[in-house]
């Protein structure tokens, strides 16, 4: 346990920021479920009861107020940073300048004071951040139908303010890992990659579906809302075409995925960022599954032009092979068993329970 500058004892914290969302209900779960004590939580608004139980310490903190986020991390150690505060790609086209102060000026913020307590421990402090497809960016559908499975370096022209931002923090993460104040005389930047103040880890995800949780903000969010909607009895209209595809996962392959990437060894990493996704169906696949599991679903399909020609700057299909080949990274289901297994039981009981 380390002495604060003011001599107190640092309580050793893994932080995460944004832990209200739904990546965060995950985490914090996860964690939990593995018995981690030392949780501390960050959000805009209060996290749930439920939540809050499973955390060593829980606080209203805004991810672009640095003396706030020093003033709270003085009475910490923190060794493990999953910072998940963002302002998710929809949100972001309503108040992009507000979207780029969280996206860019947090991560800052939160890259700022990991290399300050890398420094003061003598000892890398590990960032892990959740950067998006958003990063992409195809200019017509013919690219995006014939561009196959990309990997994390092509297409990255991204045309929402989000996919700019988390495209840019990725390379923020990337210079704060390895090229961090280079010139400066005290700088242990650069010789040596293994050595740099923050160990930034980032893995790009698709979009999300939780049987828990519902999305806010995003534009993969039709997926999740039709499976919810339709768990509710209620009608959806789905925003983008049938034919609409991106990559999708489920949360728990996603919360495990981002826990064995947070895990490995820094020295087995060949990259920064790695895609990761488990299927890429079409709307229409999935109203088609839905209405197989929930026969009195009523699913329309009424596009909206905008948030469509989001979605299509999108890829279809991503390529993970870097995750595979780095840290053994394999989805858990397909599209089918991802609804049998895990969507359908879960979120019937989670409704059933609330009724
Ligand atoms: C969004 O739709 O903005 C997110 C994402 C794909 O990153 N779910």
């Amino acid at each position: 346990m380390e002495q604060s500058t003011l001599g107190e004892r640092r309580q050793p914290a893994l932080l995460i920021t944004g832990a209200g969302g739904e990546v965060g209900h995950g985490l914090i779960s996860s964690f939990y479920k593995d018995g981690r004590p030392d949780i501390v939580a960050t959000d805009l608004r209060e996290l749930e009861r439920d939540q809050r139980q499973k955390c060593a310490a829980t606080y209203i903190a805004d991810v672009c107020d640095r003396d706030a986020l020093d003033r709270l991390l003085s009475m910490y150690q923190v060794k493990e940073m999953y910072h998940l505060a963002a302002v998710l790609s929809t949100r972001a086209e309503f108040a992009p300048e507000i979207a780029h102060q969280v996206n860019v000026n947090g991560t800052v913020n939160i890259l700022q004071i990991a290399a300050e307590q890398g420094r003061m421990y003598g000892e890398p402090v590990k960032v892990v951040f959740p950067s998006s497809i958003a990063v992409y960016g195809f200019g017509s559908l013919e690219q995006k139908t014939s561009a196959g499975a990309v990997s994390e370096y092509e297409h990255c022209k991204p045309s929402t303010m989000y996919g700019c931002n988390k495209l840019y923090c990725e390379h923020l993460g990337r210079y704060y890992a390895h090229s961090y104040r280079q010139l400066a005389t005290d700088s242990i930047a650069g010789d040596d990659k293994n050595r740099g103040v923050v160990d930034f880890r980032c893995v790009r995800y698709p979009g999300l579906i939780s049987a828990e949780t519902t999305p806010t903000g995003g534009t993969s969010d039709f997926v999740p809302e039709m499976i919810h909607a339709a768990a509710r009895g209620e009608s959806y209209s789905c925003f983008v075409r049938e034919n609409t595809r991106i990559p999708f996962m489920t949360m728990p392959e996603a919360i495990n995925a981002t826990l064995q990437l947070a895990a490995v060894p820094r020295n087995e990493l060949t990259q920064i960022v790695y895609n990761i996704a488990s299927f890429s169906p079409s709307a229409g696949e999935v109203a088609e599954l839905v209405k197989y599991y929930f026969p009195n679903a009523s699913i329309s399909f009424e596009p909206d032009n905008r948030r469509q020609s989001i979605v299509d700057s999108w890829p279809e299909t991503l390529d993970c092979s870097a995750a595979t080949s780095d840290w053994d990274f394999k989805p858990t289901y397909t599209l089918e068993q991802a609804f049998e297994e895990y969507l359908v039981p879960n979120i019937t009981k989670q409704y059933e329970s609330a009724t």
